[in-house]
C-alpha cells in the first residue's frame, strides 16, 4: 500500500449512510409489481435452471440464528470510483450476518478464479481501502470466462476454497458472464452462487431496475471540474481552441452529463452521429460553423467535448474499421504482410487492392497518424482499438484544413489556435464521490444479502437514487431479465444490452434545447472538485442526467 495524503486518510473515516432497509434485519420476498410474464422464451433453453426467478424485494424480518458464509469477490473491467466500497459493504454485511463469515477476493479479474489466486479480505486490509479510488487492493483484468476449460477451472477454484457464493463486480459483459457461470455451477451441483454488481463508468449498464452503474458518477465529476477549469482558462486567455475527447467507450453518457455539468460550445453525441449518419465531412463542417461564427463576433478561443466511441457511429469509418478488422483478423495472412512493409505507401498500396473503393477513399482522407494507429494499434483480435484512436487530433486536422480554405477564400478571418486533451484514466480511479461511496456500500450490502437468501443468477440493484439514501430501495433482479440475443461480430451472443443515450428522453432534449445558445454565449459553469464535507446538496448530489430523467433537477 502506498503512502496516504491526509485527504484519503481523513476518508478512511467516512461512514456511509445506508438505507434503513439494509441496516435492520431483513427477508426477501418477490417484487409485488414484478410478474415472470417478461421472460424471453429463446434465452429460457439457454438457462433452465436460473430462468424462471422473481424479482426480489427487502421486508424487515426476523433475527434468524445463522451461519457463517464463504464468500468470493472479483473486480471485472475498467476500473470504477467506488468499487473499495462494494467490497467493504459486502465484507460488513457479511459479518453481521455471521462474525465468522470469511470474504476471498481473486486477484487482477476474473483470471484470478480460473488460475485460482487470491486473498483473504480482512478488517486490518480493508481498513486501508475504506472510500478510497482505484481497484488496487486486490485489481481487475478483462479476461472472460468462456472455454469450456476455464469454466472447469473456476469450478475447481471455487469447490477447493468451499465457497458459498461468488461476486462480479463488473460492466454489462462480466454480468452476462455472471449469469452464465451461476447457471453453470447450479447445472454442475456446485454449491456456489452468483451474484452480480453493475460498474462502469460509461454509465451503459442501465435499465428498468439499474438507475445508473457505479463510479459514473465521480468520473463525471472529474472530468467536468476538468472541463470547468478549461473553460475558465480559455475565457481568460482567450486563445486557445480546447477539443476534449472523453472516455466511453460504446455511449456518451459521460460527454453528455459533462455537457449538462458544464456547458461548453459544441457536444458531440455519438448517438446523434449515427442516427443522423453523420459523416465526417458534416462534422467537420458543424465545428467550423462554430468557430467562424464565433470569429465573427471576435471570440477566437472555445471548447468542444468529443466521445471516445464517436469515431465508430461515423457511417464510412465504422465500415472502414468493419473491413479493416475483417482483413486484418489473425487467420489471415495479411496483418502479417502489411507488417512487413516498411513503408506506409507500400501498406496503402497493398490495402488499396482488398478495401472497397468507400473505404479507401476514406483512409486516404484521414491524416497520416490517424492510418497509422487504424492499421497498426491493433488488439490481439486483430480488432482497431477504437478507443486508442485521436479523434480530437484527427477533428483538429481536418478543421484546421477547412479554416485555411476558407481564409484563402476570405470567408474566415479568425486565428484557430487548438489544444488537443483526453479526459480518461483520471477519472476512473479518483476518491469516490459521498453517492459513489454509499451508492457501492449499499449495492455490497445487497449482494450480500442475496447470497444469504441462498439465490443464484441475480444482479444487486439500488433504486430510488435522486432521493435521500433514507428512501433508496433494495432489488435483487436476476441477472437474466437484463439478457437478449444480439449479433456480434457475425455471430448471435447473449448478451445485455448496452444502453445508449436515449435521444427522446429528458436528459438530451434538455441539452438539445440549451446547445444553441452556448455556441456563441460562453454560459461556462465551472462544477469545481469534488466536495466530500459541507452543505448536502453539494457534497451528496447525483448525476444530473439521473436527475433530469427523474425531472427534478434544481440547478436550472
Ligand atoms: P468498463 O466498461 O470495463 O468499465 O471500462 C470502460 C472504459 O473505461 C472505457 O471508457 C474505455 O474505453 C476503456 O475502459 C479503456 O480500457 P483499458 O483500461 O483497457 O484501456
Amino acid at each position: 500500500m502506498a503512502s496516504l495524503s491526509p485527504l484519503q486518510r481523513y476518508r478512511l473515516g467516512y461512514e456511509p449512510k445506508l438505507p434503513p432497509i439494509l441496516e435492520s434485519p431483513s427477508c426477501l420476498v418477490p417484487h409485488p409489481q414484478e410478474g415472470l410474464e417478461a421472460i424471453n422464451q429463446d434465452l429460457r433453453q439457454q438457462f433452465p435452471f436460473t430462468a424462471d426467478q422473481p424479482v426480489l424485494t427487502f421486508q424487515k424480518g426476523e433475527q434468524q440464528p445463522l451461519r457463517p458464509l464463504k464468500v468470493g469477490v472479483v473486480l471485472s473491467g475498467g476500473q470504477a470510483p467506488g468499487g473499495h466500497n462494494v467490497i467493504a459493504g459486502l465484507f460488513d454485511a457479511l459479518k453481521k450476518i455471521h462474525s465468522n463469515s470469511s470474504l476471498i477476493g481473486f486477484c487482477n479479474g476474473p483470471n484470478g478464479i480460473v488460475k485460482n489466486q487470491s486473498i483473504e479480505i480482512t478488517e486490518d486490509l480493508l481498513a486501508l481501502y475504506r472510500n478510497q479510488g482505484g481497484f488496487d487492493l486486490i485489481g481487475s483484468g478483462r479476461t472472460k470466462i468462456e472455454t469450456p476449460e476455464q469454466f472447469e477451472a473456476a469450478e475447481k477454484t471455487v469447490t477447493r476454497l468451499s465457497l458459498d457464493g461468488l461476486v462480479v463486480i463488473g460492466g454489462d459483459d462480466s454480468n452476462t458472464n455472471a449469469a452464465v457461470l451461476a447457471e453453470y455451477f447450479k447445472q454442475s451441483g456446485v454449491k456456489t452462487h452468483v451474484v452480480g454488481v453493475p460498474k462502469t463508468i460509461d454509465g451503459d449498464l442501465k435499465n428498468d431496475y439499474i438507475e445508473v452503474s457505479f463510479g459514473f458518477d465521480t468520473a463525471c465529476k472529474i472530468y467536468s471540474e476538468i472541463i470547468g477549469n478549461i473553460l475558465k482558462d480559455a475565457l481568460s486567455a482567450k486563445k486557445y481552441y480546447h477539443f476534449i475527447k472523453l472516455m466511453g467507450r460504446s455511449a456518451s453518457h459521460i460527454a453528455l452529463e459533462c455537457a449538462l455539468q458544464t456547458h461548453p460550445n459544441l457536444t458531440l453525441i455519438s448517438e446523434e452521429v449515427a442516427d443522423k449518419q453523420l459523416s465526417l465531412k458534416q462534422i467537420v463542417g458543424q465545428i467550423v460553423a462554430m468557430i467562424c461564427s464565433r470569429a465573427d463576433n471576435g471570440c477566437h478561443y472555445g471548447v468542444i467535448l468529443v466521445p471516445e466511441g464517436m469515431i465508430e457511429c461515423i457511417p464510412e469509418v465504422k465500415r472502414l474499421i468493419q473491413e479493416l478488422n475483417h482483413l486484418l483478423a489473425p487467420v489471415l495472412p495479411h496483418a502479417r504482410q502489411l507488417e512487413q512493409l516498411e513503408e506506409h505507401a507500400s501498406q496503402l498500396a497493398y490495402l488499396q487492392k482488398y478495401l472497397s473503393e468507400s473505404s479507401i477513399q476514406c483512409l486516404l482522407t484521414l491524416p497520416g497518424s490517424i492510418q497509422r494507429q487504424l492499421l497498426l494499434d491493433r488488439d490481439p483480435h486483430g480488432n482497431v482499438q477504437v478507443s486508442k484512436i485521436e479523434t480530437e487530433r484527427l477533428l483538429i486536422e481536418l478543421v484546421d484544413q477547412e479554416l485555411r480554405h476558407l481564409k484563402l477564400q476570405g470567408r474566415y478571418k479568425g486565428t484557430f489556435n487548438p489544444q488537443p486533451q483526453f479526459c480518461g484514466y483520471e477519472g476512473r480511479s479518483g476518491l469516490p464521490s459521498n453517492f459513489d461511496c454509499q451508492y457501492c456500500y449499499a449495492l455490497g450490502h445487497v449482494a450480500a444479502l442475496l447470497l444469504k437468501a441462498g439465490v443464484t443468477g441475480y444482479m444487486s440493484c439500488v433504486k430510488n437514487l435522486t432521493q435521500p439514501v433514507s428512501e433508496w430501495e433494495a432489488l435483487g433482479v436476476p441477472i437474466y431479465r437484463m439478457l437478449c440475443r444480439e449479433m456480434r461480430e457475425g455471430k448471435q451472443k447473449t448478451v445485455i444490452q448496452k444502453a445508449l443515450v436515449d435521444l427522446e428522453a429528458a436528459p438530451f432534449q434538455f441539452f438539445a434545447q440549451k446547445r444553441e445558445g452556448w455556441v456563441g454565449e460562453d454560459d461556462y459553469r465551472c462544477p469545481g472538485p469534488i466536495q466530500f464535507e459541507g452543505a448536502i446538496d453539494i457534497t451528496d448530489c447525483c448525476p444530473l442526467s439521473l436527475s433530469l430523467e427523474k425531472s427534478m433537477a434544481r440547478i436550472y
